[in-house]
């Protein structure tokens, strides 16, 4: 762009910052402070967006497209601002517009709050597939539930996980839309009766039902361009929250405020669990407000265009993210049946052919299950039509397989008085995927084995991936510049080019702008936790700054909820090995090296908030130790969100994934943290596996630990024991012990707690054989692995030129992979750009109405 053109557009841009600080709220450039100043610029940004807005969904109205609507309980889409500007590459003349009006880029960045409406990585993912699908221009529309309180905000307060709640909505949201016109009523409990529909198949009316109102908020996910011809995708969310009527004012006058409120507050909080099925009664509404919210929007637009719904098997496709709105398959089939009147074949069939579901966990715990008669009493008419379902599916398997009663149970949806949302999910929709290949096999050879063996064609692996635009080009400039000079800018939107990076991978010279480019990181990073991550008492007061950091120590970082099956007591114990090592052997050759670790425990998840309270205490000791001091510093960085993540990943060396073979389905920080040029030391599990395979094993030098089969044969075996290792190997006892000798803990309480993980480890867990995730199994291996990091980190240039070989490795980890495969072997949609005509139209419409 040329400096003209960019300035008369900084021009343009300045107007209506003061003109809607004006008019919206009633403040001058100068009186404004920063977050009226943020409002102000995110409005004025966002009218470019709404034009590409409506012209997007006119395009995909006028081509009768098939479209995609995804729905997800969890989002995780991080602050807009910055993402909007480096989508619209209007970041230069954003910047100069602050320039000229006197404001500071991160003062404003900072006024937005980051939306944490997700735990993980399912909803982490959810975002940058939404991404992709915008900057790919595929007809795709979102849904979710707009939490009034996201995950939590976490505090430690001497070690202790604190939890305390997450306000984001307190300042006015600009990104966000509300659609009064588009409110839908969603039916809870009630008497069902029974009536027939033209085709004699029994349907369910509800009297005496609950009605839930449901409002959306719509939020613009602006896809990538250097053109103006952008697409947009709707993300919408329902909250139950401004519906009048839900309030119920009877209850509330019988003194019972807690049932008076209970739709009110529907979608107040996000449940914030992780792998780990809740089984709650509030979750189990929220999951079908999702869903019937939805389902009536999705069909209301099909109507619209289409008058009836002959074509929508053939326009539809809906997306389950995990079995949280697996619901949809029952109460799609509803909606064809009764509100429609279609057969119930028919309605099975349409449904089938519309819905796919995608699993992201292996873990039995994560797998939901509802007790039915709470199903039953929340959602009658549902469970009548899953046990209608699961009588049909039963009856074909018995005779697929007769006299095979034992297969017949462990399919059914229904099974000892328990509603299987993974089996409703399976036999309800036309595709199940998992999200890493090893993943996958898992799922088809053990998880859903019979599953597997009934519907073969069902199953179809789609490798995960994230996106480069935020997670490389957005939060590492110097980076993406660095890539951009040596191979031009198509990596942004086609990042399979990124491969071509590999020839500089042996340059000095680009082995040594690699390292600064990594050490200015490396020191925004250090700034950030100056500022930000200061430590607190058991009363939460403010005590200390954080340790000071080196920017030439090796910055090892492992980020990600806190899960035993993640394995960051592993972590701890190498830390504790290290600690005896460098504190007994004056002679030792321990590199300098800076631990960084990042995540939530679920509230409820004792072990997970113990191992915290560990890792905080190992830090406290090693951190003030003169003599470990300076080789060692451990930094637990609290409340990892996005916006951290943003921050500590291009700063990272190494990346911990350090999962138990067979437990992580994927891995998603994994890819992030290899795009910004970190090693990766790692199991062979989730998508670690394939990253391998793409970088190469010679640029792969740090994998570890047993594999998936070693795991699963020792376990069928039963022939391991955590305490025969501990008994064999004298610094992985001596490491243990100070679990329980008091090294590391000050309290009782401390004490308590560092024994108990002791006796997880060596004796017994939850009643269960000890060390349930084969810590112990793969401790030596993993110290072995991290004397070669050293021996490599040692060699900065060497280090560089593997870090260059893993960045050019990453292309086929991006979401745009990911949706192109979705698209291709799932959904059977194509992609949308907007139609030129469309856009002049609705630009020429909005400038004919600004100007009355
Ligand atoms: C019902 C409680 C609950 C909530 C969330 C159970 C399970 C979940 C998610 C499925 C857990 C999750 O986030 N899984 C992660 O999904 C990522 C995206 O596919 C993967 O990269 C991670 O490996 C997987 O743990």
């Amino acid at each position: 762009m040329s400096t003209v053109n960019i300035d008369l557009l900084a021009e343009e841009l300045i107007r209506r910052v003061k003109s809607y600080l004006i008019s919206t709220i009633g403040r001058t450039a100068e009186e404004a402070d920063a977050n009226e100043f943020y409002r102000a610029l995110c409005y004025a940004i966002r009218e470019e967006t709404m034009i590409n807005w409506q012209a997007t969904a006119r395009t995909i109205a006028k081509n009768q497209s098939r479209q995609i609507y995804y729905l997800s309980m969890e989002y995780l889409p991080g602050r807009l601002f910055v993402n909007n500007i480096t989508n619209l590459c209007s970041k230069d003349v954003v910047k100069l517009v602050l320039q000229k009006m006197n404001r500071n880029l991160r003062s404003i960045v900072e006024q937005e709050e980051d939306p944490g409406l997700g735990n993980g990585g399912l909803g982490r993912l959810a975002s940058c597939l939404l991404d992709s699908l915008a900057t790919h221009h595929y007809p795709a529309q979102a849904y979710g539930l707009r939490y009034q309180y996201g995950i939590f905000e976490q505090q430690l307060w001497n070690g202790a996980q604190i939890e305390a709640p997450d306000c984001w909505l307190l300042n006015e949201n600009p990104w966000e839309f509300r659609r009064d016109l588009r409110r839908v009523h969603v039916k809870f409990c009630g008497k069902p009766q029974t009536t027939y529909n033209i085709h004699g198949d029994e349907i369910l009316s509800l009297t005496e039902a609950e009605e839930v109102g449901a409002l959306p908020y719509d939020i613009p996910i602006v896809g990538y361009s250097k053109n103006s011809n952008f697409s947009v995708v709707t993300l919408r969310l329902w909250s139950t929250k401004d519906s009048p009527r839900n309030f119920l004012l009877q209850k509330y006058n019988a003194g019972r405020l807690d049932q008076a409120a209970e739709n009110t507050t529907l979608t107040d909080v996000l449940y914030p669990s992780d792998n780990n099925d809740i089984g709650k009664r509030i979750r189990l509404k929220q999951e079908f407000l999702l869903v019937s919210a939805s389902l009536q929007d999705i069909v209301r637009h099909h109507l619209a265009q289409y008058n009836n719904l002959r074509q929508f098997a053939d326009k539809v496709r809906i997306q389950i993210n995990d079995t949280h709105p697996s619901l949809v398959i029952a109460e799609l089939v509803r909606i064809l049946t009764k509100d429609h009147d279609l057969p119930w074949k028919t309605a099975v069939e349409i449904t089938e052919a519309c819905t796919g579901y995608t699993n992201h966990t292996i873990l039995s715990e994560a797998l939901e299950q509802w007790d039915k008669a709470l199903f039953y009493y929340l959602l009658p008419r549902q469970c009548r039509i899953i046990e209608r379902i699961n009588l049909d599916f039963c009856n074909a398997i018995r005779s697929r397989y007769p006299q095979d009663e034992e297969r017949i149970r462990r399919l059914s949806i229904i099974e000892n008085d328990k509603v299987r949302m993974a089996n409703l999910a399976i036999v309800g929709s036309h595709k199940v995927n998992g999200v890493a290949k090893l993943h996958t096999e898992i799922l088809k050879n053990s998880v859903f084995k019979d599953f597997y063996e009934f519907f073969p064609d069902k199953f179809v692996n789609i490798t995960n991936g994230v996106t480069q635009r935020r997670w490389l080009l957005e939060c590492n400039p110097e980076l993406a510049r660095f890539i951009t000079q040596r191979i031009g800018d198509k990596w942004i939107t086609d990042f399979l080019t990124i491969k071509e990076l590999a020839k500089f991978a042996s340059d000095p010279e680009s082995q040594l702008e690699f390292l600064a480019i990594k050490k200015k990181n490396k020191f925004k990073f250090i700034e950030y936790i100056n500022r930000e991550n200061r430590l607190r008492d058991a009363n939460g007061i403010i005590i200390s700054p954080p340790p000071l950091l080196d920017v030439d120590s090796i910055f090892d970082v492992q980020i990600k909820r806190i899960h035993e099956y993640k394995r960051q007591l592993m972590n701890a114990l190498h830390l504790i090995m290290l600690y005896q090592e460098i504190t007994q052997n004056p002679n030792h050759q321990r590199i300098k090296r800076t631990v960084v670790i990042g995540g939530k425990a679920a509230a409820g998840y004792e072990t997970a908030k113990d191992i915290i309270r560990l890792i905080y205490c190992i830090a406290r000791k090693v951190n003030q130790d003169p003599i470990v001091g300076p080789f060692l510093k451990i930094v637990y960085l609290e409340n990892y969100n996005v916006t951290k993540a943003e921050i500590v990943i291009p700063a990272s060396d190494l990346s911990e994934q350090i999962s138990t073979a067979g437990t992580e389905a994927s891995g998603t920080g994994n890819m992030k943290m290899a795009m910004n040029g970190a090693l990766t030391i790692g199991t062979q599990d989730g998508a670690n596996i394939e990253m391998e395979e793409e970088v190469t094993p010679e640029w792969w030098p740090f994998s570890f630990g047993c594999t998936a089969e070693q795991i699963a044969q020792l376990k069928m075996t039963n022939s391991y024991s955590s305490k025969e290792i501990y008994d064999n190997n004298p610094a992985i006892k001596k490491a243990v012990d100070a679990l329980r000798d008091r090294s590391f803990a000050q309290t009782e309480e401390e004490h308590q707690i560092f024994s108990d993980l002791y006796h997880k480890l060596i004796e017994m867990h939850y009643g269960g054989a000890p060390d349930r995730y084969f810590m112990l199994k793969d401790l030596q291996s993993f110290y072995d692995t991290q004397l070669k990091v050293e021996e490599l980190y040692k060699k900065p240039k060497k280090w560089a030129e593997y870090a260059i070989h893993n960045i050019a490795g990453m292309g086929k980890f991006s979401t745009d992979f990911s949706v192109h495969n979705y698209a291709a072997l799932i959904w059977g949609i194509e992609p949308c750009p907007i139609d030129q005509e469309l856009l002049d139209r609705v630009r020429y419409d909005y400038a004919a109405h600004n100007r009355c």
